[in-house]
């Protein structure tokens, strides 16, 4: 029975460390050369490895990411369980990306780096973190994660998700029924989807015309949500008035990409959270126990929803 690490050499030197003191049994492997596929039962990776169909034994796929869109979830073979990643260490970098973003974003930030390039000496209108109203779309692991390092801030907080929720201290939406009301007192729009049919190019001019003029976004979910043509217009217009990226489609964007150059934008090369190996290499300990015990998985993904 094996387990196969499919990334980079660096995080799985690590892994395979955690997994020989805590999982002796299991035969541990960088690399699918030189394993008999049919022995491995647990796969780790971001993407399928090839024809995921020559391991007839596998039984749990795991995602290194915490998306696992790119797996194109209804493709895996049903008997196969896939899991996303819920780990320590994503979640506290998450947490930091997001309470930077909605810091730069309120604090004009992008004003004043144009006012830099220009030698402008100049105090801009500042308005109170209780006056900001933030709002994310999405409201599952990472967003509360995140939501809850911007508690102490004292920014109005709401949230919008596929399902009913309820959160203390955070004005809760669902539905497309109240998407409308949601983004209409949002001032701050994180975007933590997953990239499903159904939210694949939400953040779109219609979107972005229900939120209040001079509006700003933080995109952390994926690239395909994101309409950058509408995104440009609205910027130009004075629709938004600033947008921190870090997630595009494709990745990079083109070097001619206007958004690449745009004074009002900051990207970053998808790097919001990164999965940690050592607290990583515990959580998928943690759910193979689980597995061998007949326990539900954490994390586990479900392939009607696509996340
Ligand atoms: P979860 O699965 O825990 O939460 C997803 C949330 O999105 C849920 O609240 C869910 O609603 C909501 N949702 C899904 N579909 C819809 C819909 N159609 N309409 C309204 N709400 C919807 O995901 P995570 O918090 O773990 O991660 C979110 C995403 O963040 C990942 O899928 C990935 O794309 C992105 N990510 C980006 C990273 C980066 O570095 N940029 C790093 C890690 C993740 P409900 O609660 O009702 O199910
Ligand atoms: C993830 C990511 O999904 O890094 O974990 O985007």
């Amino acid at each position: 029975m094996a387990f196969l690490f499919n990334s980079d050499a660096a995080r799985g030197a690590i892994f395979r460390q955690v997994f020989a003191r805590e999982l002796p049994d299991l035969e541990f492997h960088l690399s699918s050369e030189g394993v008999d596929p049919d022995k491995v039962r647990y796969l780790l990776t971001w993407n399928v490895p090839g024809d995921l169909s020559r391991f007839r034994n596998l039984e749990v796929l795991f995602s290194i990411g915490a998306g696992v869109d790119q797996f194109k979830p209804d493709t895996v073979p049903s008997h196969v369980k896939l899991v996303r990643m819920i780990e320590d260490g994503i979640i506290r970098m998450m947490q930091e990306y997001i309470v930077l973003g909605v810091l730069t974003l309120h604090r004009e930030m992008l004003a004043y780096r144009e006012q830099q390039r220009r030698g402008l000496w100049q105090a801009l209108a500042a308005s109170q973190a209780a006056d900001r109203r933030v709002g994310f779309l999405g409201l599952g692991m990472l967003a509360r994660a995140a939501i809850d390092r911007l508690r102490p801030f004292q920014f109005p907080l709401a949230a919008w998700s596929r399902s009913k929720k309820a959160v203390e201290g955070v004005t809760c939406f669902h539905g497309e029924d109240q998407l409308g009301n949601f983004l209409e007192r949002t001032d701050i729009l994180v975007c933590l989807l997953p990239l499903t049919e159904q939210t694949r190019g939400i953040l779109n001019a219609k979107l972005f015309s229900l939120l209040r003029i001079g509006a700003r976004l933080l995109h952390v979910g994926r690239g395909p949500q994101l309409d950058t043509v509408a995104l440009v217009e609205a910027l130009n217009s004075g629709r938004l008035a600033a947008a921190m990226l870090d997630v595009t489609d494709p990745e990079p964007l083109p070097e001619s990409h206007p958004l690449w150059s745009h004074p009002q934008v900051i990207i970053t090369p998808h790097i919001a959270s990164v999965t940690q190996p050592l607290t990583a290499a515990q959580s998928v300990i943690e759910n193979i126990r689980r597995h061998r015990a007949g326990k539900d998985l954490v994390g586990l993904v479900d392939r009607t929803l696509g996340y």
